[in-house]
């Protein structure tokens, strides 16, 4: 029996159309959400990204302030566009991609997006509120797994999650919401410095590849019936390929002959990330409701 595939695709297509339906609604009271969009740099993958956001911004009816910076940019500058940003009543949400270049401080950058226009949850005091339960935007990538949890019918409570990968824009954050009464899961965590992974790995009810890492989790390394989550997007060199490259998640595709589910990469999590950012900016824009009762309610 092979693996029902988790369609993020088809799911960020539902959220977004709900998304759209609440802009119109703050259209009709004149307020247009708006999102400055800051990219730093020419990295690829990052311009493509980015790309989505804004063309999904404009779908659902709403603004983006399209920042394109050089590599070039020093930290002063890309602090005082910031400042710019958070000044501006208009703008109601601001992301800065990461990553940003090595010679800006992105410790520096966090903290310098207000936490009222912190739609990415990556300011250490809307981390803080994330972990503690209390009003913040959720973090778009792990806000976007527990959306496609939901979806299926996964069961979440009592159940134990292995997460890979300890990033500060997943694994982290993941892990504190997975642990949250709301979800009640188990949680490991593992990490590059864990012994025996596949020991922890196999343990897993839903396991949770987020180590960017290109198909390491293998079909030896799960247990027959998981949940397999796929975060990993990785650029692999295939000269077979018009593009020179073929996408790969963290997780072997082989995998699917004994998972009960999985997230296919593309079309699993990676557009859920784009989804939950439009609703952070309905929830910025709306701002009589910014908390995260408000974004689990939303739709
Ligand atoms: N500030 N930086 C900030 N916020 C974020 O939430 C992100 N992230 C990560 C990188 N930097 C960030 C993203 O937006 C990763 N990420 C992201 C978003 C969307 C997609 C992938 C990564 C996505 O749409 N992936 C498609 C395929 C895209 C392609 O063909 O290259 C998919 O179907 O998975």
């Amino acid at each position: 029996m092979s693996a029902v595939i988790m369609d993020g695709k088809a799911l960020g297509i539902k959220i977004r159309q709900s998304v759209k339906e609440r802009a119109l609604a703050l259209k009709e009271k004149g307020i247009v959400p708006c999102l400055g969009v800051i990219l730093v740099g020419d990295d690829p993958a990052s311009l493509s990204y980015v790309k989505s956001k804004e063309k999904a911004l404009a779908e659902a009816g709403m603004e983006s302030r399209d920042i394109r910076l050089p590599e070039s940019t020093s930290e002063e500058e890309l602090l005082s566009i910031i400042d710019e940003l958070n000044k501006d009543d208009k703008v109601h949400g601001i992301l800065v991609q990461a990553p940003v270049p090595k010679h800006i401080n992105e410790e520096k950058i966090n903290d310098a997006v207000s936490p009222k226009k912190d739609v990415d949850c990556f300011h250490p005091e809307s981390v803080g509120n994330m972990i503690l339960g209390r009003r913040t935007f959720l973090p778009c990538t792990p806000h976007g797994v527990l959306e496609l949890l939901r979806e299926y019918n996964i069961p979440i409570s009592g159940a134990h999650a292995v997460v890979v990968g300890r990033s500060n824009i997943v694994g982290k954050p993941l892990v504190n919401l997975l642990i949250r009464r709301q979800y009640n899961a188990t949680v490991t965590l593992c990490h590059t410095g864990t012994k025996d992974l596949s020991y922890h790995t196999l343990q897993a009810d839903i396991l949770i590849a987020a180590a960017g890492s290109p198909c390491f989790i293998k079909p030896d390394m799960i247990k027959k019936g998981a949940v397999v989550i796929d975060v990993g997007i990785n650029r692999v060199t295939d000269i077979s390929e018009p593009k020179g490259y073929r996408l790969c998640g963290d997780v072997d595709p082989a995998v699917s002959l004994k998972a009960s589910y999985y997230t296919p990469v593309p079309g699993g999590v990676g557009p859920m990330t784009i989804a939950m950012l439009l609703n952070n900016v309905i929830e910025a824009a709306n701002t009589d409701c910014v908390n995260a009762v408000c974004v689990k309610a939303a739709y």
